[in-house]
């Protein structure tokens, strides 16, 4: 149904937008980041979700050129919030695989910081296990390289893949985002869950990684992520994807 000439047709029309969702610290109660989210909306097919075009965004090698608007259009947001007054916290870019591993990438993450004038410690870009298990390597690499330019990397989706504990020893990361499978699964009867989510966070913690908890939409999941220590907080109880006006009216209200 979805071609490739859609996809690229999506980007010249103005049909990709940006949503941001905020990451909620509980340890001071602020907002300390926000995960920038891609939304599309077709004037023909209507709304699309990005679990559906971004792979086929990626196996047709539009990634790279959508990859780089995402990247510019987060780091004019950026600059614009800089000017608002708005600054005192990061914002988080999912990175796909193929994007990452283009040769122009390193360089495209550069020039576009240095266009838009922000500082490169304002950016955090997320990564999931699969692309780190499956290019351990290059993807280090590149991690390590992100690091050097001043940016702050994060393994997304944590858990999920069927990657050792040994990947969070091996990569250049600061930050663990513990997918949501492990907040849905933590009231069930079985402890299971629980405790290896207890696990990952003293781990990370002890490694000096900040862990991020996904999918957070209740608060009795709250209160049990608060009495493991928990540090951060991403989900609908706090609030869903929303567009950059709405986001910063969070940051204004304090909780
Ligand atoms: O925003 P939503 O929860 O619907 O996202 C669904 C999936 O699409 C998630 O896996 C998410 O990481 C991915 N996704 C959303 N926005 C982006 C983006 O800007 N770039 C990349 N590479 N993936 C994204
Ligand atoms: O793979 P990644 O973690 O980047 O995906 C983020 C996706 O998770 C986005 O599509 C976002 O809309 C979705 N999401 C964010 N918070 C929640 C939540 O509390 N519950 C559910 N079900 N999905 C969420
Ligand atoms: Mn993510
Ligand atoms: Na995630």
């Amino acid at each position: 149904r979805l071609i490739a000439n859609n996809l690229v047709q999506a980007l010249y029309n103005n049909e990709y937008y940006m949503v941001y969702q905020p990451v909620y610290d509980l340890s001071n109660q602020k907002i300390t980041s926000y995960e920038a989210l891609i939304r599309w909306e077709s004037p023909l097919i209507g709304s699309i979700s990005p679990v559906e075009f971004i792979p086929l965004l990626e196996d047709s090698d539009l990634i790279v050129p959508v990859g780089r608007w995402i990247l510019r259009q987060v780091a004019l947001q950026v600059k614009l919030w800089e000017l608002e007054g708005y600054n005192g916290f990061q914002v988080a870019i999912n990175i796909s695989v193929k994007q990452m591993m283009h040769r122009e990438f390193l360089n495209d993450v550069k020039s576009i910081i240095q266009e838009a004038k922000i500082s490169p410690r304002r950016l955090i870009f997320e990564i999931t296990e699969t692309v780190a298990v499956q290019n351990s390597e290059l993807a280090t690499q590149i991690l390590s390289d992100l690091n050097h330019l001043g940016v702050k990397t994060a393994l997304d989706d944590f858990g999920t893949g069927y990657s050792s504990l040994s990947i969070l020893k091996l990569l250049p990361i600061q930050q663990v985002k513990v997918d949501r499978m492990f907040i849905m699964e933590m009231e069930q009867e079985d402890n299971k869950s629980l405790v290896i989510l207890q696990g990952i966070i003293d781990i990370a913690k002890n490694l000096g990684m900040s862990t991020v908890m996904e999918g957070v939409e209740t608060s009795e999941q709250l209160e049990l992520l608060k009495n493991m220590g928990a540090q951060k907080i991403q989900g609908y109880l706090i609030s869903r994807p929303i567009v950059a006006e709405l986001a910063i009216e969070l940051q204004k209200n304090t909780w």
